[in-house]
């Protein structure tokens, strides 16, 4: 009873498969299940390689994977088929934006399949002129350690000197008086000159007390 009810509906779906027309073979049939970045991914840090995983081992020949650039340009290197992955190495120095992914394997089954992929780049640019000039300086004090050390020195002493200077306002004799005069004269003028600024601070903070009386903002 149902045998026979069902044996019209089974000559059906064998009249269907055989023309192709039902979903079925689609189990033979490989297919992308993953992929490293993942579609529409957002990155912060550029990926150096690309790998696309598929249901099975797809085959050796006719993988194709072109990755482009914002501006285009491909940046994707020649790939390796690795079982079920597609590994695609990428350049280097990839700018920020928008990727396209274009990729065309030869299925397991036989058959070629395809698709597209998408990732955004979110990172500064690479700006290579500005990494230059940056690299110069670092190895120049380095090559040379003795004169740049040298010339710290007398950086330090003339800003003291100006620092006495300054306080004194007798510029030019500050440098032949330092040299001429005994030790003792020079703690004493410092001594003096911290003293004097000590009490500088001290009177400030009491006029400012006291033209605002307390604290009650
Ligand atoms: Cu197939």
């Amino acid at each position: 009873m149902l045998r026979r009810a069902l044996a019209p509906l089974a000559a059906l779906v064998a009249l269907l498969l055989s023309f192709g027309l039902v979903a079925a073979p689609a189990s033979a049939h490989d297919s992308l299940i993953a992929s490293t970045p993942s579609d529409g991914e957002t990155l912060t840090a550029a990926p150096t390689e690309l790998t696309l995983s598929y249901s099975a081992e797809i085959a050796q020949i006719g993988a194709d994977v072109v990755v482009t650039d914002p501006a285009g340009t491909v940046v994707s290197q020649p790939l390796t088929v690795a079982g079920t992955d597609v590994v695609v190495p990428l350049a280097a120095d990839l700018a920020p934006g928008a990727y396209a992914i274009a990729w065309r394997v030869t299925s397991s089954d036989g058959h070629p399949i395809d698709g597209t992929l998408t990732f955004t780049l979110d990172v500064p640019a690479v700006a290579s002129p500005t990494a230059e000039p940056t690299a110069e300086p670092t190895t120049e004090p380095t090559a040379e350690p003795s004169t740049s050390a040298s010339e710290t020195a007398t950086e330090v002493e003339s800003e003291s000197a100006s620092a006495e200077a300054t306080e004194t306002e007798t510029a030019p004799a500050e440098d032949d008086a330092t040299s001429n005069l005994p030790p003792w004269v020079l703690v004493v003028v410092a001594l003096a000159v911290v003293g004097a600024i000590v009490a500088l601070i001290a009177r400030m903070r009491r006029d400012r007390a006291a033209g605002q009386g307390p604290h009650n903002r």
